[in-house]
């Protein structure tokens, strides 16, 4: 799904700001049809942010259930004869839109964007009403999957279910015949690069594809829908070195360009070879984070200023790579990562889907794959969860890796049987890219069913801090039995997550849990294992920041594996990886 843009032929009007706000705590909206007059007691609300945060309120941080927003707009007199869209980048976690008194969409899934085509009920010029209901509820149907008992919602993921209008809603017209998709796949052969294009119209006309360098010369054109485009004397995109093309698709009839579209290109390879994880033909070795979307007071809410401060810090710290944990991330974080070189792997929101694990830390009984748990219907959901992540993302260079699922139940038959589809489904909607799934510690090797059906080992582990706390030396001894096991698959490794709590301030001579010494130390532990297996070939450290999580006494004000607090100053843990990741360059 193509992003709005500013073009020749496009424009678009940002409808962030403050927009009314209710909740709808006994759930009456729908039924009482609140889109069809200004919501009902409505307080002010930032959009985009999480609702839950804004305001001084435990009724509004607990919520359950619906919550609306409405704005009024005005659509821009010069819209008139073209198509206008509405577009939400994300509603967490799904939505019902009203474009005054006509529902125009609804979109199941708090991560990926959604649009309508609203020409038929605006006119340009005049000003119309748009209410959006948002609902947080999560259920054995939804992605992730929850359950709600009287009114209180329980979830089996580690953080908070922010909910609400988390990125930008846009407004944005193209001409009536316009292009509606894009697709690119970058090669490399030597010094020749190529991309390979296919370029999605609706109306008719003729198509062609222009590639500029970064210094906006010309060095390929190619006429029709799908193509192969060829630069001679290459500049890759590379990890550390966000080169870009820029891609420029046309709707032409005959001299009159009717609908113009520019995708920036990023021209890599991606290969797994033996236990190799190669960019470029290079073997790429992941250094960075497990990393949330999450800051105070807007929650789960996209802000510019702290993508750029988290930029600024991944790059401080000599981080080439981060996993978007535990949801697609908005997609400016996706164009950031292009432009800097920096390595993504992309993970669905499929998070939680572990009744083992929800059993020893929740005390909960479920059976995770069962008519009445996750079922047929969640795979679906799931399934489409995983087509509109790589519908959105797949033509980022940064990304180089999907991650179908965080920690899932993948000890079973019924977790082979849940997820076997799902991987040929990835495989299927982008053969370019591997995929992975994150395993959990409970399934280790041996026991683990899922990874073999991944292209590359992905691996949370614990060790010294669930297992063996306060006990590095035996949580070493663990660790290296257990990744020199997995090293036998012949597939690479990427250790997605390892880390440690620890309390901001609290000190340590002797190695003492939650303290900032200890997690460094658990820190350095596993880089002296990595070091000794050569299939490791990532270390994706649990977390870049501290986070919010829902309440738990194992959970002090929340996650606190940060190795940046949450308002992003550094505990001791971030010097030492400083100082290993420069040197790994
Ligand atoms: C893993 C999860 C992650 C948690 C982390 C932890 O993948 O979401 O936050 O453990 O417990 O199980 O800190």
């Amino acid at each position: 799904m193509l992003r709005p843009q500013d073009g020749p032929t496009r424009e678009r009007k940002k409808l962030d700001g403050l927009w009314r706000f209710a909740l709808d705590p006994g759930g009456t909206g729908r039924g009482d049809g609140w889109w069809r007059e200004p919501l009902p007691d409505a307080r002010e609300v930032a959009v985009p942010a999480s609702y839950n945060d804004l305001f001084a309120d435990a009724a509004v941080r607990d919520h359950v259930g619906d919550a609306w927003y409405q704005t009024d707009v005005v659509v821009p007199r010069g819209w008139a004869g073209q198509r206008v869209v509405l577009r939400f980048d994300a509603a967490t976690h799904r939505a019902v839109v009203w474009v005054d008194d006509v529902e125009v969409a609804a979109h199941e899934g708090g991560y990926t964007p959604f649009e309508a085509d609203v020409t038929t009920h605006v006119r340009p010029g005049r000003q119309v009403r748009i209410t959006v209901v948002v609902d947080n509820r999560l259920t054995w149907q939804s992605i992730p999957p929850g359950v709600v008992t009287d009114g209180r919602q329980t979830y089996f993921h580690d953080f908070f279910n922010y909910a609400g209008l988390h990125r930008s809603v846009w407004l944005y017209s193209t001409p009536l015949a316009h292009i509606d998709d894009l697709t690119v796949v970058p090669g490399l052969e030597g010094t020749t690069g190529t991309v390979g294009y296919r370029i999605g119209t609706s109306g008719g006309g003729e198509v062609r594809a222009v590639l500029l360098d970064a210094g906006g010369t010309e060095v390929a054109r190619s006429d029709g829908a799908e193509g192969v485009l060829t630069v001679e004397e290459v500049h890759p995109w590379r990890p550390g070195e966000g080169y870009l093309y820029d891609l420029r698709a046309e709707l032409t009839d005959g001299n009159e360009v009717i609908d113009s579209y520019r995708l920036p290109v990023g021209i890599r390879t991606v290969e797994v070879r033996g236990a190799q994880f190669l960019i470029n033909g290079e073997p790429f070795r992941f250094t960075g984070f497990g990393k949330h979307e999450d800051i105070p007071v807007r929650g789960k809410g996209h802000d510019d200023a702290w993508l750029v401060h988290d930029g600024a810090l991944m790059e401080w710290i000599g981080a080439n790579s981060f996993r978007t944990a535990h949801y697609p991330h908005a997609e400016e974080v996706l164009d950031y990562a292009d432009r800097h070189g920096i390595v993504v792997i992309d993970e669905a929101a499929a998070v939680g889907q572990n009744m083992k694990l929800a059993a020893v830390v929740m005390g909960t009984q479920y059976e995770t794959f069962s008519p009445e748990t996750i079922d047929e219907r969640s795979r679906e959901a799931h399934a489409q969860a995983v087509r509109e992540l790589i519908a959105r993302d797949k033509n980022h260079p940064s990304v180089v890796l999907w991650s179908i699922a965080n920690e899932p139940e993948s000890d079973s038959d019924a977790a082979v049987d849940y997820f076997e589809p799902l991987f040929a489904l990835t495989r299927g909607l982008d053969p370019t890219r591997p995929v992975a799934s994150a395993n959990m510690m409970f399934a280790p090797h041996g026991r683990d069913r899922l990874q073999a059906l991944g292209d590359v080992v992905m691996l949370n582990r614990y060790y010294g801090w669930y297992a063996f706390p306060g006990d590095l030396d035996g949580a070493e001894r663990a660790l290296q039995a257990e990744l020199e096991a997995w090293a036998g698959e012949g597939k690479p490794i990427v250790v997605s997550e390892f880390g440690a709590d620890a309390m901001p301030g609290v000190r340590s001579v002797t190695p003492q849990p939650w303290s900032e010494e200890y997690q460094a130390e658990f820190l350095a532990m596993y880089h002296r294992v990595f070091d000794r297996i050569d299939a490791v070939v990532g270390e994706h450290v649990w977390s870049f920041a501290d986070f919010a999580t829902s309440a738990a006494i194992g959970r002090v004000d929340g996650n606190r594996k940060g190795v940046f607090t949450r308002d992003r100053r550094p505990k001791a843990a971030a010097f030492l990886l400083r100082s290993r990741w420069r040197k790994l360059g």
